[in-house]
Order: structure tokens, then sequence, then C-alpha cells
């Protein structure tokens, strides 16, 4: 249907700051959009400074009243929500539903309602089943990159039918982060007004209804354990070499010349030569307090991964992590009354073990994207989705927070074999493991010895170890499960499926259970 000439391309709904990014991007790529916000004053104030600062204002038109807000939209109306989502079971209720509850008696079926929230995937699921019976389309789309990335490329994972994805695509692959299809390298030369029209963009059709919620979701994961590991480096050159943060910065600088090239490594490298602006002589990461706060999507991601059996532990202990920096008063008062290691000689050799923690950080590195990406293959069965790993990574090249050079290595591992069963096996992959693991192994004893806490570096290494082995200890502890509760076991010697149990401790007379 054309639109007239009065008509907004797009509208948006929730004009909080993410909100207001991805309006100016979308305005910036050439789209008329209408916006709303529950709080008018809200919606004028952005106005305003949009036209005071914004070389796309005119293409941005406010409206106080909804009915008026969905009138302005060109038919099928795409409206696209950045509300507050708390949902977390398919059957709470939030201001996403709420907002779509009062929407859905002004707009008309064939519209398409898009939510570029943080949506648990439960709930997108319900919302897309729901809308979809009364004939409206419905998209749950992932936005990773902050609000920099919402303002000039994010990352979009989008959820939903193939048919609403046709509809949004040419709006979500404008305004998408873009990388040099050679290289993978994002452009990032940006400015108000100037958008990024070459390269490829960094979105793509991840698949139905929650798949999009869900990887965007995993991603937060994986940006929790990339975080984690790369505090963990920093403690080590701190508490092990008594380094200090602007002689860190340099390291991490030259590591994101290299193998850790990524947006993580490279705001590391800044923080950390960041003056404190109250007392210039001191680093101001050093007065920031150690106590990390989350939103919970990494309690979702680890929450998934319990339900679905997949062996996350590392990307569930950088959640735990930031739960331990969070009890910082019981953390001091231990810190007087429980000991660590004594006389531990102190550790030489500091060009060796800076270049053995980047090793164990590569590694572990690693290790943490074979969980993240296990993980969405387990969902993909469990919800019948079809996700494509390559795409997936390639995506995650630009605009998000976890943007990395080694993600065309996962891209490229993907393409190679699309069943890939764990990305440690890629060759690649496989033969940088090989390579870091004694420096990994070093890094993780040297911390053990010193009393240094490295629960990603250790997890990850504990993961590595565990997949790898033919044999676990798991045979005594199904034995001890028959022995307390008649569990029964399997035996090594019978086809997998026969269950056998004895009367422990007493074990003469073995008996097949029915
Ligand atoms: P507000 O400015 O009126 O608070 C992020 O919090 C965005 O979600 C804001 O734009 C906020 O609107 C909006 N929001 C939060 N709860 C809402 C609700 N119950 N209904 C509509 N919008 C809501």
């Amino acid at each position: 249907m054309a639109k007239s000439k009065t008509q907004s391309d797009v509208g948006l709904i929730g004009l909080a700051v993410m909100g207001q990014n991805l309006v100016l991007n979308m305005a910036d790529h050439g789209y008329t959009v209408s916006v709303y916000n529950r709080t008018t004053s809200k919606m004028e104030s952005f106005i305003a400074d949009c036209r005071a600062n914004e070389p796309s204002a005119e293409r941005v038109v406010g409206y106080a009243e909804l009915k008026d807000f969905v009138k302005s939209i060109a038919k099928p109306r795409k409206i696209i929500l950045l509300v507050q989502s708390t949902a977390v079971l398919p059957e709470d209720r939030d201001a996403v539903d709420k907002t779509i509850d009062s929407l859905l008696p002004l707009i008309d079926t064939g519209d398409i309602i898009i939510d570029g929230g943080n949506s648990n995937w439960n709930a997108t699921i319900r919302r897309e089943k729901e809308l979809t019976a009364k004939g409206y389309e419905f998209i749950g789309s992932g936005v990773s990159g902050g609000e920099l990335g919402a303002r000039f490329g994010p990352s979009l994972m989008p959820g939903g039918s193939k048919k609403a994805w046709k509809s949004l695509k040419p709006i979500w692959e404008a305004i998408a982060a873009k990388v040099d299809a050679k290289t993978g390298k994002p452009f990032e030369d940006y400015a108000p007004g100037k958008p990024i029209t070459e390269g490829v963009p960094c979105t793509t059709h991840i698949g139905p209804d929650g798949a999009g919620h869900y990887v965007k979701m995993v991603h937060n994961g994986i940006e929790y354990i990339d975080m984690q590991l790369i505090c963990e480096a920093y403690n080590l050159m701190k508490r092990l070499l008594g380094m200090k943060p602007d002689e860190m910065s340099k390291v991490f600088d030259e590591w994101n010349k290299g193998l850790l090239d990524s947006y993580l490594i490279e705001i590391t490298t800044d923080i950390l030569q960041q003056r404190d602006p109250v007392n210039k002589r001191k680093f101001l990461v050093d007065v920031v307090l150690d106590t990390a706060g989350q939103k919970g999507t990494g309690k979702w991601t680890s929450g998934s991964a319990l339900d679905l059996g997949i062996p996350a532990n590392s990307i569930a202990e950088a959640v735990f992590a930031r739960f331990l920096s969070a009890i910082k008063d019981e953390r001091v008062a231990a810190s007087k009354k429980l000991k660590g290691p004594k006389n531990v000689k102190p550790v030489r050799g500091k060009k060796a073990l800076i270049e053995a923690i980047h090793d164990a950080l590569y590694s572990s590195k690693i290790c943490a994207y074979a969980q993240g990406f296990q993980l969405m293959a387990e969902a993909a069965k469990e919800h019948s989705w079809k996700l494509d790993f390559g795409e997936i990574a390639k995506i995650f090249r630009g605009g998000c927070i976890i943007r990395a050079r080694f993600l065309q290595k996962i891209t490229d591992a993907y393409t190679k074999d699309p069943k890939l069963a764990n990305l440690m096996l890629d060759p690649y992959f496989k033969k940088e493991l090989h390579r870091c693991q004694e420096n990994w192994r070093k890094v993780v004893s040297l911390a053990v010895l010193h009393g240094v806490p490295t629960p990603a570096f250790s997890s990850a290494l504990a993961y590595f170890d565990g997949y790898r082995s033919a044999v676990l200890p798991a045979n005594l502890l199904q034995a001890q499960r028959d022995y307390f509760g008649a569990h029964t076991y399997e035996r090594t010697d019978q086809p997998r499926g026969k269950f056998f149990h004895v009367d422990w401790p007493e074990p003469d007379r073995p008996q097949l259970k029915a």
C-alpha cells in the first residue's frame, strides 16, 4: 500500500535512551519516524532536543496521543516498542503487554509490532502466538550495542515470521552496524547525519518467535564471561606482578592488535589509563568500588543452561562472580578472618607471565563461546528453531558489545561445518587450545597457589578437561546414587539403555531392572 506524503515509515514507542537513539538512527537513514511515549513531557523534550541538535530532526514527529501516533504511520504499520520489559515466565505480563494491549484497538490486522527491548524469549514466544492468532505480525528483536550501538549501528537479532521479517528487513539492514565484507571489521566512522551505508549489515532473520531474543540473551551471557575473563587477567597482572593500571593498559592495547582484538579489550585499554577526575594522581579504576550490578540476562542464560542440561559453567561462573562482588561488606569482614596462602615465592618472569595470561584468556574465551553456542544449539532443538550459527557469529562481528575479530573464526568454523558439535572441535580452535593450554594451566596453577580467584579461567579449563575426558568419575557418582536410592546404573560391558541395580553393600546378586 502506498503511503500518503504525510505518513511516517515507522513508529516507535518508548523514548528512553535506547528508543531515542534507534529513532535518530532510522531518521539518519532517511526514514520518517513517528514517536510516542507514555510520559508526554519526555517525548516533547526529545523532539526539542532533536530540533536543536540533530541533522535529521525533520524526519522525527512526536505525538501526545496514541491514536494520532498510530494514524500517522503508513500501512502495514511497523511499530517498534522500546518499553521496559520484566516478564520472565510465559504467563507474566508487563509493560510490553500493556503497551500492546493499548495498541490493539487502534491498529489493523497485518500491522507489525516489533519488540526491540530486552524481553525474555518465553514472553516473546507467548506474544507472537497471541498476536499472530489475531492476525497481527510480531517480531521480537534483540538489539545489542548499548546506547552508541542503537544510535549508529547495533547488532540486530530479529525473531518472527518470514513475512514480518520481509517488511522490517530494509529498515533493520539500514540501521544495523556494518562490517567490511572481506575482513569482517566493523566500519565505525559515523556521525550524526552521516550514517554508514556500505558493508555487510549485522542483522539476519534468526528464526521464528523467541529465537531472536534467545540469541540476544546468550549474547549477553557470553558478554558476562568475556568481561569476567578480562577482569581476571587484570587482577592477575595487578596481584601477581604488581602492575599499575596505565602499564596494564599498554598490555591490553598490544593484545587488541592481535587475536584478542575486540571492543571489550579496547574499552579496557581506555578505562585503565583514565585518571580520577576528583584526584588526578589516582587512576579512576582504582576508586571504582568493586561491586558489579546486573540486569538479569546472564542469570537467564545460566538458568536456561540448567533447564536444558548444557554445561555452560563458565557463563554461570561469571554471573556468580558478580554476586560475590556484590557482597562487599561480607568480603571485607571475611578478609580480616580468612587467611590466604603463606610464604609463596614471588612470581618471576613478567613478560612470560603476561604472555601466559594472554593465552589463558584466549583459550578460556574459546570455551566460553563453545558453551554459548552449544546452549543455542540445544535451545534450537527444544523449540524447533533452525539456527544458522555461521550467520549468528557474523552478525556479532559489528555493533554489539562482544564484537571481536575472533568472531570471524567462529563464522568460518560453522561455514565449514554447520553441524559442528562443539566449537572446540573445529580445527582452528582445537589447534589454538592445544597451543595455549600449557600457559593456561600455568596461569590457573599460579592463581591457585597465590590465592587469586580466577573462577572464569578455572571453570573454562575444567570445562575443557571435562569435555575431552572419555571417562569421568560419574561411575562412582552413579554407584552412590544406586547405593542410597536404587537409581540403577548402566554397565560399561553392556549396551546403553540397560539398567542394573545391586543390593549394596552386597553386590553378589546383580539384578536386571525391568
Ligand atoms: P515513561 O517515560 O513514561 O516512563 C523505558 O523505561 C521506557 O519504557 C520509557 O519510555 C517508559 O515510559 C516506558 N514504560 C515503562 N513502563 C511503561 C508502561 N507501563 N507503559 C508504557 N510505557 C512504559
